[in-house]
């Protein structure tokens, strides 16, 4: 096991990207790896994601910065806080097809991400560029509105009141509007130590995610490079970041959910949601996922987070294989019927039952803890560095 791989490189960027439904604690490594970040950049999502950070007791919540489809409004209200793309009519919308879904319903955090993602899909959204001319901004507004009022109906909004809103927007984004082609380039010219969150995590991915019980942008590795502009020479490490169990907001497939676990991991490891502060769903860590997500990612290193949630259980399960008719399945299948199929195949390892949130080294941890971090790091393959609290161990 490695004891660190938590430096950055200079020879390409440094990706941080979740790697099963989401809420693994990217946001933890990237306030720690990012004191020693020239740049930092988010490559996808939106204000769907949610971070928690502690620093000193005091929580920040932090949801779009930095990202990349932008609602402008909630930017500027967490820049406030603290010192693209998405309308509020993208939010409507979301929330309007969640209804119409009914049972089937994703289960979204109806910030518009869909909705945004499918305007720029269908070639007629609008980019933050745009809003250098009002005129031809609010021309292209209307339309837009006027579109989705074709396909909803007449849902209630003051498109004029919007326009006037993006008017005043425009003016104070401004400064913060650069290209990121050519911004990211000189930083990689100059060998600087560049740090990109992925946002959401990859079983949210649209396209190799659990569809479409997903998110709409690529939450893989993919989506650094559509994302930022930069080519995949330029990527030089990807740590995926791992609970130690899983949680999963919103509906769709989660094998390994267990009611049992669930009320003591929501409870000590406080999993409820950033953005719309719903309970989210847990159950044992699943390494089918994780073997998926390793090959699609590459991982070069893992940040196992949130081991000390896991001190009072007696005993562990991991999940290893997903049986159809007996027989193992190859890798996470995409077809969610077949997912509804299979009996899940777990190991049971033995718990530690000691307080671990203290232990600063991967020495300290006691042998069975250990055990568990050294099954995942042979079966996936991949270093695995670990942490407890703040530090990296
Ligand atoms: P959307 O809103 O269209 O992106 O929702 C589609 C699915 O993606 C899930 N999703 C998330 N899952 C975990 N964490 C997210 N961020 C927040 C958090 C979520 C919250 O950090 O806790 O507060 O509820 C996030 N964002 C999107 C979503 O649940 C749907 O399954
Ligand atoms: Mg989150």
């Amino acid at each position: 096991m490695s004891s660190s791989g938590s430096n950055l490189s200079t020879k390409g960027a440094t990706v941080v990207l979740g790697s099963q439904w989401g809420d693994e604690g990217k946001g933890k490594l990237v306030d720690v790896l990012a004191q020693e970040a020239d740049i930092c950049a988010r490559c996808a999502g939106g204000n769907n994601a949610g971070h928690t950070i502690v620093v000193n007791d005091v929580k920040y919540d932090f949801h779009l910065i930095p990202s990349v489809v932008i609602h402008v409004p909630s930017f500027f209200e967490e820049l406030e806080k603290l010192e693209a793309k998405v309308f509020d009519f993208h939010q409507i919308v979301d929330g309007l097809k969640e209804v119409e879904l009914g049972r089937a319903s994703i289960g979204t955090t109806k910030k518009g991400i869909g909705p945004a993602y499918s305007s720029k899909a269908s070639r007629s959204g609008l980019r933050v560029h745009h809003l250098s001319n009002i005129e031809v901004f609010a021309e292209n507004f209307r339309q837009l509105v006027t579109n989705r009022i074709k396909r909803y109906g007449n849902f209630e909004y003051d498109v004029e009141a919007e326009i006037e809103r993006y008017k005043h927007l425009a003016i104070r984004i401004k400064p913060y509007v650069v290209d990121s082609v050519v911004f990211m380039h000189k930083f990689i010219n100059l060998n600087k130590k560049i740090l990109v969150e992925g946002a959401n995590a990859l079983m949210l991915d649209l396209d190799f995610g659990t569809y479409p019980f997903v998110t709409s942008s690529n939450t893989t590795v993919g989506g650094v490079i559509t994302g930022l502009g930069i080519p995949p020479s330029k990527i030089d490490k990807v740590i995926g970041v791992v609970k130690a169990y899983t949680t999963r907001v919103g509906a769709g497939p989660f094998p390994t959910e267990l009611r049992d676990v669930r009320e003591y991991l929501q409870k000590f490891g406080s999993e409820i949601g950033t953005t719309t502060r719903r309970l989210r769903r847990c159950g044992w860590l699943d390494l089918v996922v994780l073997k998926y997500s390793t090959m699609i990612n590459g991982y070069t290193s893992l940040n196992l987070t949130k081991l000390d949630v896991l001190d009072q259980l007696p005993e562990l399960k991991v999940a290893t294989a997903y049986l159809l008719d007996g027989k193992p399945l190859d890798s996470f299948p995409a077809d969610l019927d077949i997912l509804g199929k299979v009996t899940v195949q777990y190991k049971t390892l033995p718990g530690w039952k000691i307080d671990i949130s203290k232990c600063r080294r991967l020495s300290d941890l006691p042998e069975n803890a250990r055990n568990y971090v050294k099954m995942v790091e042979d079966y996936l393959n991949v270093p695995i560095f670990v942490k407890v609290n703040e530090s990296l161990i």
